[in-house]
């Protein structure tokens, strides 16, 4: 089974929701870079107050801030790992690469969460974090296509991207994802 993993998509496409799941069901360690940066956040710490405000414009936080995140955790781990929300641009990607070949490991497949843009206005609307009123939603589906929409292409060339629809139940989604994983 492959068990290097990273989620790409749109913000609210559900990616957290399904690789929160994935990684109980296959006993993956899941880094959810937004999840990391809001308990930073919420700490108080000298991070969080950095991130804070970017994250309420729907900007995109640092990228040494957030590869400093990733590089901690998966220095100090051995087993398969869940990527959900990193990397966002192409500058994190190619450090993701470099951090890897450093550790000796590689991803083993992209799964890319696929939503109409009203269906994730919809989601995002319902899900209410501070960072959801759709100003800021819209604002975030912009940087998503200017910035993490290349890393499409960058893994597709690479043979490792697959496409998931992401619309219907959580259950029917994360079916799909499974069968990916072989
Ligand atoms: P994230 O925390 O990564 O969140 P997201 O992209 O908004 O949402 P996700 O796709 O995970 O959707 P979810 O499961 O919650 O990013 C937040 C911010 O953090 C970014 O804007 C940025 O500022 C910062 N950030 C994070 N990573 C960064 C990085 N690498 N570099 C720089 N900045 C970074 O689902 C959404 C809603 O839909 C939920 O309410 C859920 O319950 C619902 N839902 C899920 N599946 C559903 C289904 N099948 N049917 C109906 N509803 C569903």
């Amino acid at each position: 089974m492959k068990q290097r993993l990273l989620f790409l998509g749109p913000p609210g496409a559900g990616k957290g929701t399904q690789a929160q799941q994935l990684a109980v069901a296959k006993d993956l360690v899941h880094l959810s870079t937004g999840d990391l940066l809001r308990a930073e956040v919420q700490a108080g710490s000298a991070l969080g107050q950095e991130a804070e405000a970017v994250m309420a414009r729907g900007e995109l936080v640092s990228d040494a801030l957030v590869l400093a995140i990733v590089r901690g955790r998966l220095e100090s781990h051995q087993g398969g790992w869940l990527l959900d929300g990193f990397p966002r641009n192409l500058a994190q990607a190619e450090a993701l690469g470099q951090l890897l070949d450093d550790l000796g490991q590689q991803i083993e497949l992209v799964v890319l969460m696929e939503l109409d843009d009203d269906l994730l206005i919809q989601r995002l609307l319902s899900r209410g974090r501070t960072d959801d009123n759709e100003a800021v939603i819209r604002h975030r589906l912009e940087v998503y296509r200017e910035q993490t929409a290349p890393l499409i292409s960058h893994y597709r060339s690479r043979g490792l991207l697959e496409a998931v629809e992401a619309a219907g139940s959580v259950e029917t989604i994360a079916d799909r994802i499974t069968e990916l994983l072989g």
